[in-house]
């Protein structure tokens, strides 16, 4: 019979962020096909991030300046350079480890000399950018949503860019508050705190930008404009949490609690998450030249929403009493259960409207009626051709002109 044990053992028990030494002494091949599998992938991003940089570089219509680039371009554009200078530190990190586990190397492993925390900062200094490469483009994707529905030009166009860009920025220098509580001393804490909270000011600027594009529009309640509005403050909410977990010294008590994981969920999923939603939503009829049913969307948009609040919220408060992440079963009666009980609801209202979103997709695609060109009345270059886009986009060239 094949053998295939050699294959099968062992899961890659050394938790996400597979921290040394436990990644190093994990048996079996789990942590060795986490590793190779990362490579892949990571590969795989690099070449996609290196194709839209030069993409965005070379290849913009006649007229197409960086700075009448839509947001989403520029959103894309920046993501694409956080991959090309983080991935490789994740690049690096993985070598280290597979030659720590399969030929006998040491850099992380003390007892030998080696010193594990690298891999802590090899990890992070991909880990915190990468934040950012997820949610800059569904940044991008609302400062096209919600001037197209509040039928306004976006308000502060050239500071929006300047925030992207230094977003990215700072992201680089902000890795190690993963970090505050590995020891690295008051001084080094003290700067990445600092460094972390001053990421909350272009962040800042974004918001009030997108509030004021709001301000005293005619404002449609389409569907993805409502994922919009709803990303606004749940996103905020969890940069707000950001600056406190950002406290090198509050950290110690918020680290690795259920804290973390609703400060984690705030920003992915109130940001990416919601951010990946409305750009389907609003991009359908352009991908695939059909329409999306709006009340179904909007029945997913409330279960959703309110169903992510129920599970995430009270994650907070769970957090400051003192439950920490990563365990998978607690005992009764530790005044934890009914508000696990009411996050577990919660996660069975998303997963509904998810499975709604599903359905839209299926019937949707089933009747497959035709829409316009330009269902939304957005008006912006890419809405001017038919939707799906021929296979030569543009008949002519366009000139752009403002
Ligand atoms: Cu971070």
């Amino acid at each position: 019979m094949l053998n295939v044990s050699w294959f099968v053992t062992g899961a890659p028990d050394a938790g996400w962020t597979a921290y040394a030494p436990l990644s190093i002494f994990s048996e079996g091949h789990g942590v060795d096909f986490y590793a190779i599998g990362l490579q892949i992938s990571g590969f795989g991003t690099l070449m996609g991030g290196i194709n839209f940089i030069v993409t965005v570089v070379n290849m913009r219509a006649p007229g197409m300046t960086y700075m009448r680039m839509p947001l989403f371009t520029w959103t894309a554009f920046i993501a694409s350079v956080l991959i090309l200078f983080a991935f490789p530190a994740l690049t690096v990190g993985l070598f280290l480890m597979t030659f720590d586990r399969l030929f006998g190397a040491n850099f992380f492993d003390p007892a030998m000399g080696g010193n594990a925390i690298i891999w802590e900062h090899l990890f992070w200094i991909f880990g915190h950018p990468e934040v950012y490469i997820l949610i800059l483009p569904a940044f991008g994707v609302f400062s096209e949503v919600i001037p197209t529905f509040a039928k306004k030009r976006l308000f502060g166009y050239s500071s929006m860019v300047f925030a992207t860009v230094l977003i990215a920025f700072l992201g680089f220098m902000v890795w190690a508050h993963h970090m505050f509580t590995v020891g690295l001393g008051p001084i080094a804490n003290s700067i990445f705190a600092v460094a972390t909270m001053a990421i909350a000011v272009p962040t800042g600027i974004k918001i009030f930008n997108w509030l004021f594009t709001l301000w005293g529009g005619s404002i449609r309640l389409t569907s993805p404009m409502v994922f919009a509005l709803g990303f606004i403050p749940t996103f905020t909410i969890g940069g707000m949490t950001g600056v406190m977990l950002a406290s090198a010294a509050a950290d110690f008590q918020y680290h690795d609690s259920y804290f973390v994981v609703a400060h984690f969920h705030y920003v992915i999923v109130g940001g990416v998450v919601l951010g990946l939603f409305a750009g389907i939503i609003y991009w359908w009829p352009k991908m695939f030249g059909t329409m999306l049913n709006e009340k179904l969307n909007h029945w997913f948009f409330w279960l959703f929403f309110i169903g992510f609040h129920l599970t995430f919220f009270i994650q907070h408060f769970l957090g400051l009493m003192g439950m920490p992440r990563r365990y998978w079963i607690f005992l009764e009666d530790q005044g934890l259960d009914l508000f696990n009980f009411i996050s577990t609801i919660g996660a069975f209202f998303m997963a509904a409207g998810t499975i709604l979103f599903l359905i839209n997709v299926v019937i949707t695609q089933a009747k497959g009626v035709k829409v316009s060109g330009d269902p939304w009345d957005a008006r912006t270059l890419e809405w001017a051709i038919p939707s799906p886009p021929p296979f030569y986009n543009f008949q002519q060239e366009p000139l752009v002109r403002g």
